[in-house]
């Protein structure tokens, strides 16, 4: 099918419309929390005579967790967030894939709906994510025959879907994931952080369609677009890198070297009106990470590598399911293993203290045990029926869950 033909165009965009719209209606029902056999049934209930934790933290960074905008309508859970949050990411909602799934049509509606509840209730809103090789819309890098787009045509792309996006959403989020995900897995130690990158990330591909090598052009070059474009469309915001396994040495190495490199390019760029003010300004460590395999060192490691490149550092996807990526968990947890990821959050949050000055902010990456996209691990600080976990304990207060809990 032709879907150039403007009048053909039209009719696609309309049924994409209410395809998306039959799918969001029922994601809540979809998403329902899940009961375990065998559990006893217990009505969830959130518990707000707890300590805040956003309050508990208000001298050393924000707090954030994640919503998707069914979730907007449910005044327990909003008064829970309220309490316990300052800042929100959407789960999904703001993804390239929902926003604009073909080229000419953008699909605001439910990110809408998610910023207007965050505004309702005094929560800032960090906008994930712009460019990305997954859940991303092939119009922007990939031809109708599944063929890379060239350069010039992924280029104008990105440009018109950053300047829509970015501008649709100026003044509304404080920072955008920009790029994410872009190192490849498993790499070594890059001498050049370009060798690192996803090879086979569409957006790679269609920059590397027409690259002039003698220029020294690559694939590579959309991640320096991306934020080029985003910093001119919305300067207000402030630009993240976000990634995970950053605490592996190799990535968080080529993480801190991209910074290095695109900041120091952009410093002479000709479109800069700001010469003291770095391009990529954050880089998010989206920690996401297993009780078996999590080492604070490391967490350190990064953030001190990063804070070295002369960005500030964000936890932007936090969570610690029990297990590991090859023995995963399954619920609920004894008191023992509760206590073993507990003592990983209270260690991780003395760590995030004493680097404050440089941490933006700690997102989680879920609510309830439930409600995460790791829930077999139970990754978080509440469980499946809200209560607070020890974990919680752990983050309200570290050092002392730490004394406590040798
Ligand atoms: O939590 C998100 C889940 O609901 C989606 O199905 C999934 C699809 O890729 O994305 C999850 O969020 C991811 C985030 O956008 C980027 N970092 C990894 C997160 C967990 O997969």
């Amino acid at each position: 099918m032709d879907i150039f033909y403007p009048k053909k165009r039209r009719i696609m965009q309309l049924l994409i419309l209410a395809v998306l719209t039959v799918f969001f209606a029922i994601t809540p029902a979809a998403q329902a929390d899940m009961v375990q056999v065998g559990e006893p049934i217990v009505t969830p209930g959130w518990d707000l005579s707890l300590p805040s934790i956003a309050e508990t933290y208000k001298d050393y960074f924000m707090i954030g967790n994640v919503m998707s905008t069914y979730q907007t309508t449910d005044g327990e859970l909003t008064a829970m967030y309220k309490h316990h949050y300052n800042l929100v990411t959407a789960e999904n909602d703001m993804k390239p894939q929902y926003l604009s799934p073909v080229k000419g049509l953008y699909y605001f509606i439910n990110a809408d709906t998610l910023i207007r509840w965050a505004e309702a209730n005094n929560i800032k809103v960090h906008g994930h994510t712009l460019v990305w090789h997954s859940q991303s819309a092939a119009w922007l890098t990939t031809g109708a025959d599944g063929n890379p787009l060239t350069r010039a045509e992924a280029r104008a792309n990105m440009e018109e879907y950053i300047t829509n996006v970015a501008g649709h959403f100026r003044g509304k989020v404080i920072s955008w994931d920009v790029v994410n995900e872009a190192f490849a897995d498993g790499s070594g130690l890059p001498a050049d952080w370009k060798d690192a990158l996803r090879k086979d990330s569409p957006w790679y591909l269609a920059y590397e369609n027409g690259a002039d090598q003698s220029k020294g052009e690559s694939g590579a070059d959309y991640i320096y677009d991306a934020f080029v474009f985003t910093r001119l469309t919305d300067p207000e915001a402030t630009l993240f890198y976000n990634d995970y396994n950053e605490t592996d040495s190799w990535k968080r190495e080529a993480m801190a070297m991209m910074a290095e490199e695109l900041n120091a390019k952009w410093k002479t760029d000709k479109r800069n009106t700001q010469p003291d003010r770095l391009l990529i300004e954050v880089l998010g460590m989206q920690a996401h990470y297993w009780t078996a395999s999590l080492n604070v060192y490391a967490v350190e490691a990064a953030i001190t590598r990063f804070i070295k490149a002369g960005v500030k550092v964000a936890v932007t996807e936090l969570d610690i399911p029990y297990g590991s990526w090859t023995n995963q968990h399954s619920t609920p947890l004894t008191e023992e293993e509760e206590l073993l990821q507990a003592r990983l959050y209270a260690q991780l949050f003395k760590v995030y203290k004493q680097y404050a000055p440089h941490i933006e902010r700690v997102s989680f990456w879920g609510k309830a045990d439930s409600q995460s996209w790791r829930a077999k691990g139970s990754p978080l600080l509440f469980d499946r029926t809200f209560a607070a976990k020890q974990a919680y304990y752990a983050v309200i207060d570290p050092e002392g869950f730490l004394r406590a809990n040798p």
